[in-house]
């Protein structure tokens, strides 16, 4: 292997100018991850409230059905639009993915620092609804008609959806750019980290599918405020129509999140132990690639209880279960990444084999919402809420929770790790559970989702118990998660300030943004000498015998 290198990092200026004006991708990394966990924090407060007033029947503790329902939308459409897209394809995207070729930078470095300014305006604009008399109380899923005659203020959606659309499609360009002509000399598209590989997948599935959610929610802009009909049946429009659309983009959208984080896990488990990625190929081409082409044609599964033909129904069912394929490919690589391997246990690597327990819980309990005879029972039940927070909201979650765990070192020059963090890592795992598990059983029963009073179910039991039972013992686990991640917040502040000094590649990894950066990394991440690679270099080179 031949590659010149200089790891000579320098800090840069840094007063607020120079990070509110970066176009530095680092830079423009740690604002995402800034931004995105403002996000998650004030989503998961809203969840904290939610499941408060789920513990006891009637109302207790928010003032109104409205509230609870402007609530329950922020929580929806923060944290999967304002947290775990932008920390997944905005933060580790940006931080990584150029070191990880050897490139200086991004293609477009202003329209890098236009996207995060727009993802600020949006973030800014969904916090400004809390401050308005009449806050968005129409669910991230937005649909007509309430969406259209609600008194809630719908245009605040619609516009955080434009502007986060907006900074993702440029995010998009700006990458598969990056990707295609800023690659060290001599790395072969073979050679790439896999954790590039999705990012480029995330992005390609943005930018086919996003525009066709900017076109839903502005045809509803134009139904509530310019007395259009589009959705409204009664004057020739159709109310399908728009949720037709929004899940044409939205089940997509789970890929968005769901590559990158299973990106982060391969490269963490591949270093972890020493170990190179197993059946890479497979993983890129059928496994990768085969969701991206799979998963723009099974949106119809959030439709089922709606009224269409059948054949359309047991198509998609078809799709649905076929997409397991490729998402059992990659994470048969996971395992046989780990298979054999001299592991190395840090949080990074709780997180991320905590992750496989997730998948696979998450994985299995989709299988009877792919079929419509089963979802017209489960559907729009506590069952559905549990299965989607499994499969994709938290797996992804504790993966970037293992990124930064895992980049923290190069980030700052300082460990995470430590009693605290393995501390947190357990009252989260051991949260999401005890807040969960009761959903799916009580779901399956029939307890409703979305509901603020659930007291005609009130005389309801499974195993002898109540739903309020049920109900109350996920609110402790809410709670328990609380702590968990105030401690690890708090681990996080601390670290960055006072954390354990760190080597330049304290896990012994073969990937560039380690053998070949400072910590942090330095203007231009190489020093003064470019990275060059040759065929027989890989992220993943780990020769054990
Ligand atoms: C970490 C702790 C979390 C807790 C305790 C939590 C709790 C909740 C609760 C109680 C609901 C309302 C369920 C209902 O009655 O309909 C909900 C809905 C939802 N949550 Fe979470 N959540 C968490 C994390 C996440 C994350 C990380 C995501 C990321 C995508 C997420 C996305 C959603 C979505 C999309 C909904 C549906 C909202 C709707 O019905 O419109 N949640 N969550
Ligand atoms: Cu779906």
């Amino acid at each position: 292997m031949s590659t010149h290198t200089t790891a000579a990092g320098h800090a840069p200026a840094s007063g607020w100018k120079e990070w509110v004006l970066t176009t530095d991708h680092k830079r423009i990394g740690v604002l995402y991850l800034i931004g995105s966990m403002a996000a998650f924090g004030v989503a998961g407060l809203m969840a904290l409230i939610i499941r408060l007033e789920q513990m006891e029947l009637g109302m207790q503790y928010v003032a109104s059905a409205t509230q609870y329902n402007s609530f329950l939308y922020f929580h929806g459409a923060a944290m999967v639009l304002a947290f775990l897209i932008p920390g997944l394809t905005g933060f580790a995207a940006n931080y990584f993915l150029p070191l990880m070729i050897g490139a200086r930078d991004v293609a477009f470095p202003r329209i890098n620092a236009f996207s995060i300014w727009l993802f600020y305006f949006a973030i800014v604009l969904a916090l400004l609804s809390f401050v308005i008399p009449d806050a968005p109380d129409i669910m991230w899923t937005g649909y007509p008609p309430y969406s259209v005659t609600t008194t809630g203020n719908t245009a605040f959606y619609v516009f955080t959806v434009h502007l986060l659309g907006f900074s993702s499609i440029l995010g998009a360009v700006n990458f598969l750019v990056t990707v295609i002509y800023m690659r060290a000399p001599g790395m072969g598209w073979n050679q790439l980290n896999i954790f590039v590989w999705t990012t480029i997948a995330a992005f390609v599935l943005q930018l086919i599918f996003i525009p066709v959610l900017a076109a839903a929610v502005t045809l509803l802009l134009f139904d509530k405020y310019m007395g259009t009909h589009f959705y409204d049946p009664s004057a020739g429009g159709d109310v399908l129509l728009y949720q037709n659309l929004f899940w044409f983009y939205s089940h997509p959208a789970v890929y968005v999140i769901f590559l990158p984080a299973v990106g982060i896990l391969m490269d963490i488990m591949a270093t972890m132990c020493k170990n190179r990625i197993f059946n890479y190929k497979a993983a890129v081409y059928a496994g990768i690639w085969g969701i991206v082409a799979i998963g723009g044609i099974v949106w119809i599964h959030h439709l089922y209880i709606t009224g269409m033909p059948d054949w359309i129904r047991l198509g998609h069912m078809v799709t649905t279960l076929l997409i397991s394929v490729p998402v059992g490919i990659l994470v048969l690589s996971f395992w046989g990444t780990l298979y054999k391997g001299a592991i190395t246990y840090n949080t990074a690597m709780m997180y991320a084999v905590s992750c496989l327990y997730l998948i696979l819980l998450g994985g299995l309990t989709g299988i009877p919402l792919a079929i419509p005879s089963m979802t017209v029972h489960l559907s729009e039940t506590s069952y559905v809420h549990a299965h989607f927070h499994f499969i994709m909201a938290l797996f992804s979650a504790f993966a970037l929770f293992a990124g930064i765990y895992y980049w923290f070192p190069k980030m700052t020059g300082r460990y995470a790790d430590g009693p605290i963090a393995t501390l947190s890592f357990w009252l989260n795992f051991i949260g999401v559970n005890v807040t969960f598990w009761p959903l799916f059983i009580i779901g399956k029963e029939g307890m409703p989702r979305r509901y603020w009073n659930y007291e005609m179910f009130s005389d309801m039991t499974v195993f002898g118990y109540t739903f309020q039972q049920f109900n109350t013992i996920a609110t402790y686990g809410s709670w328990i998660i609380a702590v968990g991640m105030l401690l690890q917040f708090m681990n996080f502040i601390k670290a960055a300030i006072s954390g354990p000094v760190a080597p330049l590649n304290p896990w012994g990894s073969k990937s560039l943004e380690w053998t070949h950066t400072a910590s942090p990394p330095g203007p231009g991440n190489f020093g003064d000498t470019d990275v060059v690679v040759d065929e027989n270099w890989s992220p993943y080179e780990y020769n054990r015998g």
